[in-house]
C-alpha cells in the first residue's frame, strides 16, 4: 500500500524532517526537502522491491540481462513518484508545506552516465521492462564522473567535470556483500592432469573489487520494483590489510589510481575508441562482475546444471562495448565449471544477443591484440580460439567465402574485431530502425548475413511515455487525458484515438494553449539562463542531440545564415518569426564538431543583437544538453529537426520523442523517421533531401561534385563566402569549414541537400501560418506517436529474442 492521501504525506513528510534533520518542516531547505520525499519513497519502494526479488527467487522465471556501458536514467524522483501512483499527493502535500514541487525534484542531480541516444535507450527499455512486469534487470558502471558539464566560453565549448556524486545519491544501495573480484593481467599456464584434463592457472593477477551499488527500477503503477546494478571498482584490500602493507608506498598509490579510474569517467565520446587501454579494462570489468553475478543468481535461484542456462538466462549486450561477454561466459564455464568447449559454447551463444547501434565506420570497436593479450591474458587464447575455429568453419563449410576470411575474420590485422565477435558468438543480431537492420544486412554486415539469415531482425527503438509525456508535458498528458481518457498510460497505441479530434476546434484550442504556455515556460528559462528573450509566439525549431557532421547541424546553421542574408537584403521579408533551438554536445577531441558549435554561437550573437532585422529570428544555443534539459525543450518544440545524411542514423529517438509532444518533424528518409511517416503520411511530415540509395549511388560512382553546387546555388556561394572572408568574424576556423566542405567533396550533402531543405522550411512557414492547418497535424503526430513508445520495442524483444514471460499477480 504506498501513501494515498495529501494528510498522511504531510504527516511523513513532517516526521521524516524531523528524524533526519531534527527540525520543523517549515525550518527545511529545498534540499534536505528533496532528501525527506527521497526517503519517503524509497522506503515505499523497497517494500515491493523485496518482494518482486522474492517472487523472482520462488518462481524462476526466466531473466533478461541488460548489459551496457551506458545508462541514462535523468532524475529519479518525480518518474519514481509516478510510477508508484504518488505524483498528485506528494505534489499537493508540498504545496501545503509552502514548497514547489518543481523545485525540490530539481535538486536531484541528472547522473549523466551515458553520451546520447544507446544510453537513453537503455534507461528507457529498463523502464518499460518493469512497467510491463518483466523480470530484466540493467548491468552498468557507476562512473564517478559522468557526460562532462558543458560550458561556453567565448563560443567555444569547454569541458568540466561532472562530479555528480559530491552530495550522497539517495537511490543507489551499496551493497558489499555481493562484491566480487576481476581479475586483470597476469599469466596463464595450463596444467595437465593426472586425468588427462587441463586446469587454468591464472596466476600474479592485479585484482580490482567490484561493488555493487543497486538501483530500483519502478514499474508504474504494478508493484514490480526490477533492479539497475551498478558496479564501483575499489581495491580488494581492507582497510586494515591495506595498514600492515607499507601504506602510500608509490606502487600502492599508483595501484590505487589505475583503480579508480575504471569506474572513474565516462568515456565523452560516441564514435571514436580512444584512451583504448582503459575502456577495454572498462568494459571488462563490467561483464566480469556481471557474468559472475548471474551466474551466481542462477545457481541460487534454480539448483540447475549450467546447461541449463539459456532455458533462464537471456543477455542482451547493448553494441559491442559490452561483448568481451562473450569470451568471459567461455572462460567461466570452462575453466571455473569444468565444461568442455562444445559444450561451453552452445551455452554461450545461445545466452546472448547483440544489438547493433551504428554504421559508422569510426564507431566500430576494434581492439590492438596485443592490448587485450598483456590485459587479459586467458580472454586473449579464448578469442583465439573462437577466431580459429570460426575460420575454419568458413574455410570447410563456406568455400564461396573463403576469399572473404579476412574480411569476416574476429582476429584480423593485429586486431580484434569487436562486432564479429558478438555476431559470431550471440544468437541473435538486431539494427534499430527497418532501414538501419536492412542496411546491416545487405551492406554492412552481408557476408554475416549470407552466413546466419536467421540470427538478423529488426526492432525499431521506442521511448517511454511515461517520462517523456506523462512527466515531461503534464498540461498535454492532462489534456489527452481528458479527451479520450487515460487507457493512453497502460496502452500507448489508443492515442489514435485522438484521431477524431483534428476538427474538434474546442480541443485544437486547447492544444494551442498548452504548447503556448510550454514555449513561455522554456522562453523563462531561456531569458534566466541566457539573457535572451524569445517570442512565444515564434516557431520554436529545435535541434537537440549529441554534434557530428552526419546529423549535420551544419544545414540547420546554413538555413539560418540564409534567412539572416535574406532579411538584410529586405528587412521586410514576410516570414513567421522563429526561434531556432539548438542543444549539442560536442566529443572534446572532434574539432570540426566544435567549429560548428563556434559557429552556431557566433552567428547567434550576430543576429540575436542585430535591431535591423526586428526579432524574425532569433538563434538560442543552450548550453549543456542533458536528460533533464530534454524535459524543458521538448514539450515546447513545434518543428523538430531530424536532418542526418540518409542512411547514416541508425534510428534516432528524440525524433519519437518531439513527435509524441507535438512537434513536426523536418527530416530526411533516414533511421526511424521513415517509419514515422509511414504512421502519419504526408503531409503531416515536411520529408526532404537525398535518399539513402541515392546517397549510396553518388559513392558509388562518385558522381557528386559538391564544388559545382557551391559555384552554382548563389544562396550557398554567399553562405560560404562569408566564411571565407570572416563576415562572421575573422577567427580563422570558419575558414576551415569552408575548406573541409569542398576538399572532402562535402562527405554528408550538405550543400546538395540545402535547396530542398530550404524549400521544406518555407512549406513549414505556410502552414504554421493557418494554425488550422498546422494543429490538426500535430494532432495526428501525437496520436501516431504510440507505435514508438519503448513498450511496444520491449514487447517485441520479450517475444521475439529474449522468449520471456511476463510476471503475473
Ligand atoms: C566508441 C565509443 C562509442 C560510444 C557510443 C561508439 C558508439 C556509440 C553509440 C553506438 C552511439 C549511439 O548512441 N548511437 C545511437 O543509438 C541510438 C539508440 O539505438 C540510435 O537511436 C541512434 O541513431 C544512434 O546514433
Amino acid at each position: 500500500m504506498t501513501i494515498k492521501s495529501v494528510d498522511e504525506f504531510i504527516q511523513n513528510i513532517k516526521k521524516k524532517t524531523k528524524s533526519l534533520y531534527d527540525k520543523q518542516v517549515e525550518k527545511a531547505s529545498n534540499t534536505e526537502l528533496y532528501y525527506v520525499v527521497c526517503a519517503i519513497v524509497k522506503e515505499e519502494i523497497e517494500k515491493d522491491w523485496s518482494k518482486t526479488n522474492r517472487e523472482y527467487q520462488e518462481q524462476q522465471p526466466k531473466q533478461v540481462y541488460y548489459l551496457s556501458m551506458e545508462f541514462l536514467i535523468g532524475r529519479l524522483l518525480e518518474s519514481n513518484l509516478i510510477n508508484m501512483g504518488m505524483r498528485e499527493v506528494c505534489n499537493e502535500a508540498l504545496k501545503k508545506l509552502n514548497f514547489t514541487p518543481k523545485e525540490i525534484y530539481e535538486e536531484e542531480p541528472d547522473p549523466g552516465l551515458g553520451n546520447g541516444g544507446l544510453g537513453r535507450l537503455a534507461a528507457c527499455f529498463l523502464d518499460s521492462l518493469a512497467t510491463l512486469s518483466y523480470p530484466g534487470h540493467g548491468f552498468g558502471i557507476r562512473y564517478q564522473y559522468g557526460m562532462f558539464e558543458q560550458r561556453f566560453i567565448n563560443g567555444y565549448q569547454t569541458e568540466l567535470p561532472d562530479y555528480w556524486l559530491k552530495d550522497p545519491y539517495p537511490w543507489g544501495t551499496r551493497n558489499e556483500q555481493a562484491a566480487t573480484e576481476v581479475k586483470f593481467g597476469g599469466t596463464v599456464r595450463m596444467l595437465e592432469l593426472d586425468d588427462g584434463s587441463i586446469e587454468i592457472k591464472h596466476e600474479y593477477t592485479d585484482n580490482v573489487l567490484a561493488v555493487p551499488y543497486n538501483v530500483p527500477i519502478v514499474g508504474y503503477e504494478n508493484e514490480i520494483v526490477n533492479t539497475l546494478c551498478l558496479w564501483k571498482a575499489e581495491s580488494p584490500l581492507s582497510p586494515k590489510e591495506r595498514n600492515y602493507q607499507e601504506l602510500l608506498s608509490n606502487e600502492q598509490l599508483e595501484r590505487d589510481h589505475s583503480i579508480d579510474q575504471i569506474s572513474g569517467m565516462l568515456y565523452p565520446n560516441d564514435s571514436d575508441d580512444e584512451g583504448k587501454m582503459l575502456r577495454i579494462r572498462q568494459q571488462y570489468f563490467l561483464v566480469a562482475s556481471s557474468l559472475a553475478k548471474i551466474v551466481t543468481d542462477f545457481k541460487e535461484n534454480n539448483r540447475l546444471s549450467l546447461h541449463h542456462l539459456p532455458e533462464k538466462v537471456v543477455i542482451q549486450i547493448n553494441d559491442t562495448h559490452p561483448s568481451l561477454a562473450i569470451p568471459e561466459m567461455m572462460r567461466m564455464l570452462m575453466d571455473e565449471e569444468g565444461f568442455g568447449w562444445d559444450e561451453a559454447w552452445e551455452i554461450t551463444t545461445n545466452v546472448f544477443a547483440y544489438t547493433n547501434h551504428t554504421t559508422l565506420h569510426e564507431a566500430l570497436e576494434k581492439w590492438p591484440v596485443h592490448m587485450i593479450e598483456t590485459l587479459l591474458p586467458r580472454i586473449h587464447m579464448i578469442i583465439n580460439e573462437i577466431n580459429e575455429r570460426f575460420c575454419q568453419h568458413l574455410w570447410h563449410n563456406h568455400p564461396e567465402l573463403r576469399d572473404k576470411i579476412p574480411d569476416l575474420a574476429v582476429i584480423a590485422y593485429g586486431q580484434v574485431h569487436m562486432a564479429h565477435l558478438a555476431i559470431v558468438g550471440s544468437f541473435s543480431v538486431n539494427g534499430v530502425a527497418n532501414l538501419h537492420t536492412e542496411i546491416l544486412k545487405n551492406q554492412e554486415m552481408k557476408n554475416f548475413y549470407h552466413l546466419y539469415p536467421d540470427r538478423f531482425n529488426n526492432k525499431t527503438n521506442g521511448i517511454t511515455h511515461r517520462r517523456w509525456l506523462l512527466m515531461a508535458n503534464p498540461e498535454l498528458a492532462d489534456l489527452i487525458t481528458e479527451k479520450i481518457g487515460n487507457q493512453w498510460i497502460d496502452r500507448p497505441r489508443e492515442l489514435t484515438n485522438l484521431l477524431r479530434c483534428t476538427e474538434d476546434s474546442a480541443f485544437l484550442d486547447k492544444l494551442a494553449k498548452v504548447k503556448k504556455n510550454n514555449k513561455q515556460k522554456l522562453a523563462n528559462y531561456i531569458h534566466e539562463t541566457t539573457g535572451i528573450t524569445v517570442d512565444e509566439h515564434s516557431i520554436f525549431d529545435v535541434q537537440i542531440k549529441r554534434l557530428h557532421e552526419y546529423k549535420r547541424q551544419l544545414l540547420n546553421i546554413f538555413h539560418v545564415i540564409y534567412l539572416y542574408n535574406e532579411l538584410k537584403a529586405n528587412p521586410n521579408l514576410d516570414i513567421v518569426p522563429r526561434t531556432f533551438i539548438f542543444g549539442a554536445k560536442a566529443a572534446p577531441s572532434y574539432y570540426f564538431a566544435k567549429e560548428v558549435i563556434k559557429l552556431i554561437n557566433t552567428v547567434a550573437s550576430i543576429i540575436n543583437h542585430d535591431p535591423e532585422i526586428k526579432d524574425k529570428i532569433k538563434v538560442i544555443f543552450l548550453e549543456n544538453y542533458n536528460t533533464s534539459l530534454a524535459e524543458k525543450i521538448i514539450p515546447a518544440a513545434d518543428v523538430s529537426e531530424q536532418i542526418s545524411t540518409a542512411g547514416k542514423e541508425a534510428s534516432g529517438t528524440g525524433n519519437m520523442k518531439l513527435m509524441m509532444n507535438g512537434a513536426l518533424t523536418v527530416g530526411t528518409l533516414d533511421g526511424a523517421n521513415i517509419e514515422m511517416k509511414d504512421q502519419v503520411e504526408d503531409p503531416n511530415i515536411f520529408i526532404f533531401g537525398l535518399r539513402e540509395e541515392e546517397v549510396s549511388d553518388y559513392h558509388r560512382n562518385q558522381s557528386y561534385n559538391a564544388k559545382e553546387i557551391y559555384q552554382t546555388d548563389e544562396r550557398i556561394t554567399e553562405i560560404m563566402d562569408e566564411l571565407r572572408d570572416g563576415v562572421f568574424g575573422q577567427d580563422v576556423e570558419f575558414k576551415d569549414i569552408y575548406y573541409h566542405l569542398l576538399s572532402t567533396n562535402d562527405p554528408y550533402f550538405i550543400l546538395k541537400d540545402f535547396q530542398s531543405y530550404v524549400e521544406t522550411h518555407q512549406q513549414v512557414d505556410q502552414n504554421y501560418r493557418n494554425q488550422a492547418i498546422w494543429l490538426p497535424k500535430t494532432v495526428i503526430n501525437i496520436a501516431h506517436s504510440g507505435k514508438f513508445s519503448s513498450d511496444r520495442t520491449i514487447q517485441e524483444y520479450a517475444s521475439g529474442i529474449w522468449k520471456i514471460e511476463k510476471q503475473v499477480k
